[in-house]
């Protein structure tokens, strides 16, 4: 039963219902480790599905091209504020239609074509909108790259301060999709500060963990902060982007009229919502939760002889590689899949094979975590996804089924927010 009720829904479109329920059904069915996933409340389902999906509002409050702004207006200003107070921010755009569009929106209030930016390498754990050749981000300015240490597999912050001495990024990027471990916000900001550079930080996995104490915060030490708000947030799939006073301007007009239309109300109010619930005490108890199952996880899968990138993680996000098991990455994500653990193949630094068929394996403990799983859970689930890989080596179908039936027994005991099957 979905929760809030599809019955309408169910009625008048009975193809987009089954589908919709049978999602809900793998979801609550599965062990969701994929790192930028999680399960949103039904507060904020609720938010997502209202009527405010009606209304256009281009502009800012007060400041709108549209008539009839008389509750858009109050909803903005409230993720505004909330934002403002769970990040200690001076400055927030919550107008942004995801993570890429909010990047790019840095690129356009600080950049001009053809400047150089510099960014943490894809492969090495940076995102596509820090540079990489094949976004706009690579194409339309001169983009530079950091890595890891081979020897630590941590960002490299020699290579990161020689590169800017060199290169002289009008633009440095820290944060990505695949760091394990505690970004160094004001050894960046020294750096950046040194040779003149806007520093950026992309908060997107982590922020959740930032708002709930459980790592550091860049305020104080970037210009501009981007996130989706959908990760360990826990928001609905939307984005801010929090500055200065001084670069508030700028900002707000890169996302509108520079890059965007109308906003989506919808997704705003969902994010006052989430915002509203990081500011509890409990939200601050859950990022606690999430970082303490990603070390005993960790810790479990390497007492099995997984090589963990870094050797641990430092906050909800463990990268694998596999390269010592003799199974690639692909493969043993889809195994993994059919065996209801759910996670994605994923580049490990100095990656020998390709994107699309890397050695590693990238997994994170947001969801499972909002489930209720605690740190007592992580061996049994370090135990089956070591059985899953010796399987796909040996192409054996009938670990995997027994595997997930073991999982959806599991997980029939932690509730889901969202769905519950019918009693
Ligand atoms: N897709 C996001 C992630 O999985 O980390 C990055 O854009």
């Amino acid at each position: 039963m979905h929760e809030p009720a599809i019955a309408r829904l169910r009625a008048q479109d009975p193809d987009i219902a089954g589908l919709v329920e049978a999602e809900a059904r793998r979801q609550f069915e599965k062990l969701r480790l994929i790192a930028s996933e999680n399960y949103v409340s039904p507060a904020v389902l609720e938010a997502t599905g209202s009527v405010l999906t009606n209304k256009y509002s281009e502009g800012y409050a007060g400041r709108r091209y549209y008539e009839g702004q008389q509750n858009i207006d109050p909803i903005e200003l409230l993720a505004v504020d909330r934002a403002k107070q769970v990040f200690g921010v001076e400055h927030a755009n919550v107008q942004s239609y995801s993570g890429s569009p909010a990047n790019l929106a840095v690129y356009l209030a600080f950049l001009e074509p053809g400047d150089t930016v510099m960014g943490m390498s894809l492969p090495m754990g940076g995102h596509l909108t820090h540079g990489w050749s094949v976004s706009a981000t690579g194409r339309w300015f001169r983009p530079v790259r950091y890595g890891v240490r081979e020897d630590t597999g941590r960002i490299d912050m020699d290579q990161v301060r020689d590169l800017a001495r060199a290169e002289r990024p009008k633009l440095i990027w820290c944060g990505g999709t695949a760091v394990p471990r505690t970004i160094d916000f004001p050894a960046f900001a020294e750096i950046a500060r040194e040779v003149g550079a806007v520093l950026a930080a992309d908060i997107a996995h982590i922020a959740g963990l930032i708002a709930g104490g459980a790592h550091p915060s860049p305020v104080g030490c970037a210009d501009v902060i981007t996130t989706t708000t959908h990760k360990t947030l826990r928001g609905p799939r939307g984005a801010m982007i929090m500055s200065t006073a001084e670069h508030a301007k700028a900002v707000d007009k890169a996302v509108f009229p520079g890059l965007q239309g109308g906003p989506h109300n919808h997704t705003t109010a969902a994010i006052a919502v989430a915002l509203g619930e990081a500011a509890r005490p409990e939200f601050a108890e859950y990022a606690r939760r999430v970082v303490a199952n990603a070390k005993a996880l960790a810790a479990a899968l390497a007492e099995r002889g997984f090589d963990l990138v870094s050797g641990g993680t430092d906050n909800h996000l463990i990268l694998i590689d596999l390269t010592g098991k003799g199974v690639p990455g692909k493969p043993a994500a889809q195994a993994l899949d059919r065996a209801g653990i759910e996670l994605n193949y994923n580049t490990v630094p100095f990656d020998p094979r390709t994107p699309f068929d890397p050695s590693g394996l990238r997994l994170g403990t947001a969801a499972i975590t909002t489930r209720g799983l605690t740190e007592e859970a992580m061996p049994q689930i370090a135990a089956w996804i070591d059985e899953v890989v010796q399987a796909t080596a040996k192409e054996d179908e009938a670990v995997l089924a027994r595997v997930a039936g073991e999982v959806r027994e599991l997980m029939a005991g932690y509730p889901m927010p969202g769905w519950a099957p019918a009693p």
